[in-house]
């Protein structure tokens, strides 16, 4: 998998993507990211890469020329490339979208700052524009990372246990159920019993009841999607339980 990503500041990428798993998804060959700065691509001597919005109004808009040349040069050749705007105004960036970009191949991540980009630029050479959720940021290069942080765990051989990935939060369209380690007792706080017990089923379904309880407290909102008819079909009973409740409160 390979990610373009533009922006005016590639230096602040650098240390994320030096350690963990998008370190070693690079080290394995599974991952080639290459940063490129914005202003390689302007050809005055200012290396300008904003300007006054037309129609006046606070703020600075991205100048459409260099974005233009900077992805064209990233995306000509490569019919199966995708260009992705990091922007509030985006689809919401979910685990769905994740998973969808992990089949992708080519991703040129666009970081837009200041009040955002011409909208020449994404109508015309945008193909998908993303937001990491509703709150303001500066740019686009956090989002930026946290594609490529969420993308990287999905390609195959990244994460070393594939279970882990499968069990995880969102896989199962739930909540991770609480973990636990040594010591089984601190500061008098006790681990559940069921878990020191060895009774793989007791546990699966302790782990199941776990997360669902707690998505219905914290994320009802997660359990009133199309998932329930891929869930495991013995708990679907439970399921339904707590959906009503989750629809009377
Ligand atoms: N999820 N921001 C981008 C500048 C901007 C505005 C419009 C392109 C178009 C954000 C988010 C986010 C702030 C990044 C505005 N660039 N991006 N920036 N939340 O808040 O993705």
């Amino acid at each position: 998998m390979r990610f373009d990503v533009v922006t005016i500041f590639p230096e602040i990428f650098r240390g994320v993507f030096e350690f963990g798993i998008v370190r070693r998804a690079i080290d394995a060959g599974l991952l080639d990211i290459r940063l490129h700065d914005l202003r390689d691509y302007t050809s005055d001597r200012h290396r300008q890469v904003d300007d006054r919005p037309f129609g006046g109004g606070a703020g600075m808009v991205m100048k459409p020329e260099p974005l233009f040349r900077a992805i064209e040069s990233l995306t000509h050749g490569d019919g199966n490339a995708s260009t992705v705007l990091l922007t509030p105004q985006g689809r919401l960036f979910d685990q769905s979208v994740a998973r969808e970009f992990a089949t992708t191949g080519h991703i040129v991540l666009v970081c837009g700052r200041y009040e955002g980009v011409d909208e020449r630029v994404v109508e015309a050479a945008i193909d998908d524009e993303v937001s990491i959720g509703d709150y303001v940021l500066s740019g686009g290069e956090i989002p930026a990372m946290v594609v490529v942080d969420a993308v990287t765990r999905l390609l195959p051989g990244a994460v070393g246990c594939e279970e882990s990935i499968e069990r995880e939060s969102f896989a199962n369209g739930l909540l991770d159920y609480p973990q636990y380690t040594r010591p089984a007792e601190y500061r008098g706080m006790k681990v559940p019993e069921v878990l020191l017990g060895g009774n793989h089923g007791e546990i699966e379904q302790w782990r199941r009841r776990k997360s669902l309880e707690r998505t219905a407290g914290r994320r009802p909102d997660l359990l009133v999607t199309d998932k329930a008819d891929q869930r495991d079909p013995e708990q679907i009973q439970r399921e339904i339980e707590l959906e009503g409740k989750v629809k009377e409160l």
